[in-house]
């Protein structure tokens, strides 16, 4: 096997654009001969985590779970990308620990709050305003941005960089560290 793996973790709130990016992030990959595996937090939830709920313990699981499955997949020669809000610094830190130096690359989507929540794809800060979520991560429970990481990539205003566009700078990247 002639491919090195690692762990592309993409963390953001919910509307950022996390699953978006993780797929043109698969199709760039793919498309240069890459094999790539998606881990997303809320396809996660319907099978290996569908036990979890949103309270901090339960999210700290799912990204401990998620962060364990993610270096078997990079062990494996594979590009596995990670994408869940992972909203706390401490538990990203600790799924980064698990790999050699080098091999977890955290990417932060930074979209305003403002943005995501007017973008809302599935009603659900709409819940969250009215009270009818509690618990929702840049409404009334935490979200902690990283203070250092591999890439941020930046949407102050919609439509100003595409997922592609994004996905091609985290392949500029991997192509830069000797993963393509
Ligand atoms: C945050 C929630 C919540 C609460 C349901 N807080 O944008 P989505 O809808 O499709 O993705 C979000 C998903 C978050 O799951 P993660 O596994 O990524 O979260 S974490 O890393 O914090 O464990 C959102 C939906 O689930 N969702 N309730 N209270 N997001």
């Amino acid at each position: 096997l002639q491919q090195k793996g690692c762990v592309i973790w993409i963390t953001g709130l919910s509307g950022s654009g996390k699953s978006t990016l993780a797929c043109a992030l698969s199709r760039g990959l793919h498309s240069r001969g890459k094999l790539t595996y998606i881990l997303d937090g809320d396809n996660c939830r319907h099978g290996l985590n569908r036990d979890l709920s949103f309270k901090a313990e339960d999210r700290i699981e799912n990204i401990r779970r998620i962060g364990e499955v993610a270096k078997l997949f990079a062990d494996a020669g594979v590009i596995c990308i990670a994408s869940l809000i992972s909203p706390y610094r401490k538990d990203r830190d600790t799924c980064r620990a698990l790999l050699p130096e080098g091999e977890f690359v955290e990417v932060f989507l930074d979209v305003p709050l403002q943005l995501c929540e007017s973008r809302d794809p599935k009603g659900l800060y709409k819940l969250a305003r009215a009270g009818k979520i509690k618990g929702f991560t840049g409404i009334d429970d935490p979200y902690e941005p990283p203070l250092s990481c591999e890439i941020v990539l930046r949407q102050k205003e919609d439509n100003c960089a595409s997922p592609c566009e994004m996905a091609e700078t985290v392949i500029a990247y991997l192509d830069e560290k000797g993963y393509l």
